[in-house]
């Protein structure tokens, strides 16, 4: 019999989180569609959430765990064995070499999945060490940073109440190509449209006319680096053309009149130069910004990914308050997540900044995180502590993180390596067993990392839509049981886990589930699991709410606005606005692409497909003056990389801005992933520097690169042949 169902879940590619509908045919998924009474989503797919079942069936993925031979392949070996060989190898290193010697990566999916998320403290814990780090040193720290000095939790972000807001000022993101970030709302379009619609005006901030600059109303295009001087500017305006209820300010901040004299130093003049954009142009803005309705700042990795990323993030919560849009309909608000995975954060003390440092360069913690720019001098560097041995969990940190060259020598000389993923990637090849997780369809979704940063509240739980096979695991599983054979249990919490253990013994087994039912029970919302999980396309919380006091962690309840990293942070950026950039100075910064998602997904033919992406995008006026043409190779040079790349002339690019995406340089994972070898490109972060990084919480700086273009054939051998 041919029997067809159909099931929902919840996309994990992006943070949108889109509702998916899959129609399955004896076991099997065979089609996907977007699920149209998803609360949250509506009906709403990109091309990437259709090619799930394309990603369910790549053949290239690994289904069972698999060891690495001495010829660099790999063979499959059974779950037993892998597990077995993990435990004894981390074990004896931590025995001779201490708990930090083992370092972890965290990739970019663990976000996405409720299980692995909440299994993260229970292996970090298990292994003891402080070597711990993740994406969110590529795309999030700062945003973490500004939050835990503002608000007292690093997880309080605020959100653009886009769906009625009147002015939405986008600084430094792309969300009609990258769906959001730290703003949960699919069918982007769709909202930009409908707020355009409603008479509302959209302002990008961008050194590239994007598209989602080229939707907006305006567009202005900033010098890479400098929105931190930009958005401080705006906020100078306001107080000089006293547009800033001060008296409210006193109330519900702390150090108010010490920023307040520090604005002195960005007057729309001063910093005119150094953001190359015009101080009529600031001072319009920041005036059409108070006058408007009601108006959202939002920025995202354009800001956070530079020397000034904390400052940046912490700039635009201040525009947003001091024009007193923070907490205002319209505005810029917080969620009410179903699960407050902010306080639970608080609960297992990984909130907070610098308690520790890294060994080497001293960089600190952020939410329990180290930069990923310490791994590859971690590894490197002799001594007490030295890191031998490493675990990523779904990530490429050699394609995503900077000088990645350098990081894949130091992988290749470590004792041991394990990789929680479902690929051979330029980082998984170093492993020396890779454990796979289930595919996209057979694990169950809960909404919880960004629920946080929704622009709608709503909770979905959809179980798995199709079988599992037999000897297939979820990442969680698989993270649970590593924690289990290193010593520790599920809870992350030490003597709670040693209690777990030994009940273990007595029939006791740890279910994700009664954790999930407690998370939300104990929520805002005082949900039910089970009426949750009865939902099948969700339950709508309605839209955010006003105010922001119950989103501020501090003692005393107020808004700090002037903690000594922040001061800090301001005289630097004063002390950089007296120097302007060389005027033959070029910029390098990334681009994101609608059917990519960073460093994978590049083995799916449906998304590979039509002109090469991974090009360099030149402005006319900078390739005339480099002598590069149009679809010819060119020189990229930076200060750790030289080579080849194709050139794109685009007028898209802001004069001394050149933009190359991330996530590409696959020939060397050709045999592993045989689609993206074909369509294999270079790796922008071959040029991006691990000892340059953001001075508060040590980002790397993966935007506003100096590089030099030159081109192969230099122009006067040209015209000599021509
Ligand atoms: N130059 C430059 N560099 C950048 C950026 C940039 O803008 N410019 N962006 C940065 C950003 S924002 C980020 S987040 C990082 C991303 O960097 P990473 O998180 O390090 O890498 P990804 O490319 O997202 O790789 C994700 C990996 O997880 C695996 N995977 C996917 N789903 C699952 C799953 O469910 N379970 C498991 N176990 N594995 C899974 C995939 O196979 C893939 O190998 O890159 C950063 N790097
Ligand atoms: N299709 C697709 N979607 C994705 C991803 C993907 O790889 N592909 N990745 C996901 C991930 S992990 C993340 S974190 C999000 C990121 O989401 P976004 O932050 O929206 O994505 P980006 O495209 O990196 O947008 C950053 C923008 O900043 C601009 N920019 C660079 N430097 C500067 C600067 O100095 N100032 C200003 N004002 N702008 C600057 C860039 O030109 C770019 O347009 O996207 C997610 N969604
Ligand atoms: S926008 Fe696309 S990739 Fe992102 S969640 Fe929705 S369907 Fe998935
Ligand atoms: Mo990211």
């Amino acid at each position: 019999m041919n029997e067809t169902t159909s099931k929902t879940l919840v996309c994990e590619l992006c943070e949108a989180g889109c509702g998916l509908q899959v129609e399955l045919s004896q076991g099997a998924v065979t089609a996907v569609r977007g699920n149209e009474r998803d609360v949250t989503s509506k009906g709403f797919v990109c091309p990437k959430g259709l090619a799930s079942l394309a990603l369910d069936q790549d053949p290239d993925r690994l289904r069972t765990p698999v060891q690495r031979c001495a010829d660099g392949s790999f063979t499959p070996i059974s779950w037993e064995q892998a597990f077995d060989t993990v435990a004894q190898r981390l074990t004896a290193i931590q025995k001779a070499h201490g708990r930090d010697a083992v370092a972890v990566y965290m990739g970019t999916p663990i976000v996405h999945k409720h299980g692995a998320l909440l299994m993260r403290a229970a292996l970090l814990s298990a292994l003891g060490t402080r070597n711990a780090t993740s994406a969110g040193s590529q795309d999030s720290s700062p945003r973490f940073a500004a939050s835990y000095f503002l608000y007292g939790s690093a997880f309080a972000i605020p959100v653009p109440d886009i769906d009625r807001t009147q002015f939405f000022l986008c600084i430094g993101a792309n969300p009609l190509v990258s769906n959001g970030s730290f703003l949960t709302a699919p069918n982007m379009r769709g909202r930009l449209r409908a707020l355009q619609a409603r008479g509302g005006r959209i302002v990008v901030v961008d050194p590239r006319r994007t598209e989602t600059a080229q939707a907006a109303d305006e567009h202005v295009a900033i010098t890479p680096g400098s929105d931190a001087a930009f958005v401080l500017a705006m906020t100078q305006v306001l107080l000089a053309e006293r547009r800033i209820d001060e008296a409210t300010l006193e109330r519900c901040t702390r150090n108010w009149l010490a920023i307040r004299a520090r604005l002195r130093d960005y007057t729309p003049e001063r910093v005119a130069d150094y953001t190359g954009v015009p101080a009529a142009t600031i001072r319009r803005l920041a005036l059409e910004f108070a006058d408007a309705q009601s108006s959202a700042a939002y920025a995202r990795l354009g800001v956070c990914n530079h020397a000034f990323g904390t400052l940046g993030s912490y700039a635009v919560d201040l525009l947003n308050l001091t024009a007193g849009r923070l907490g205002q309909v319209g505005g810029s608000l917080f969620a009410t997540p179903a699960i407050d995975l902010g306080r639970m954060a608080r609960l297992m003390g990984s909130d907070g900044y610098a308690r520790f440092r890294s060994r080497v360069r001293g960089l600190p913690e952020i939410a329990g995180d180290l930069p990923a720019a310490t791994l590859a001098e971690e590894m490197e560097t002799p001594g007490d502590g030295q890191v031998r041995a490493f675990i990523t969990y779904a990530g490429n940190p050699v394609l995503s993180t900077p000088n990645g060259q350098r990081l894949a020598r130091a992988l290749g000389k470590l004792d041991f390596m394990v990789s929680i993923d479902f690929y051979v990637n330029e980082t998984t090849r170093f492993a020396d067993i890779i454990l796979p997780p289930c595919g996209p369809f057979a694990e169950e979704h809960v909404d919880l990392f960004f629920a946080n940063a929704a622009a709608h509240n709503a909770i979905r739980w959809t179980g798995a839509a199709a079988p599992r096979g037999e000897d297939e695991r979820c990442d969680w599983e698989i993270m649970l049981e590593l924690a289990y054979r290193l010593g520790g249990g599920p809870s992350g919490l030490r003597p709670l886990d040693l209690l777990l253990r030994a009940a273990r013994r007595f029939g006791y087994r740890y279910s994700l589930q009664q954790t999930v039912d407690l998370a939300l029970w104990f929520g805002p919302y005082r949900l039910r699991g089970a009426a949750v999980r009865a939902a099948p396309d969700g339950i709508d919380l309605g839209p955010l709410q006003a105010g922001f006091e119950r989103r501020v962690f501090h003692p005393d309840g107020r808004i700090e606005l002037g903690t000594p990293a922040i001061l800090s942070a301001f005289a630097q950026q004063a002390q950089a606005l007296a120097h302007p950039r060389p005027v033959d100075e070029l910029l390098l910064i990334g681009r994101r692409d609608l059917r990519s998602n960073n460093s994978w997904m590049h083995n799916l033919p449906k998304l590979v497909s039509g002109r090469a992406r991974c090009v360099l995008l030149v402005h006319p006026d900078d390739a005339r003056r480099a002598g590069v043409r149009d679809g010819e190779q060119a020189w990229l040079e930076s200060k750790v990389h030289c080579a080849q790349v194709p050139v794109q002339l685009s007028d898209e690019m802001r004069p001394g801005v050149v933009s190359l995406p991330h996530g590409f340089g696959h020939a060397g994972i050709a045999r592993f992933q045989r689609v993206a070898g074909e369509h294999a490109g270079v790796s922008a972060n071959d040029w991006t520097d691990d000892q340059e990084v953001e001075a508060i919480v040590g980002q790397s700086i993966l935007n506003g690169v100096k590089v030099r273009l030159r081109a192969v054939v230099p122009t006067a051998a040209r015209d000599a042949s021509s």
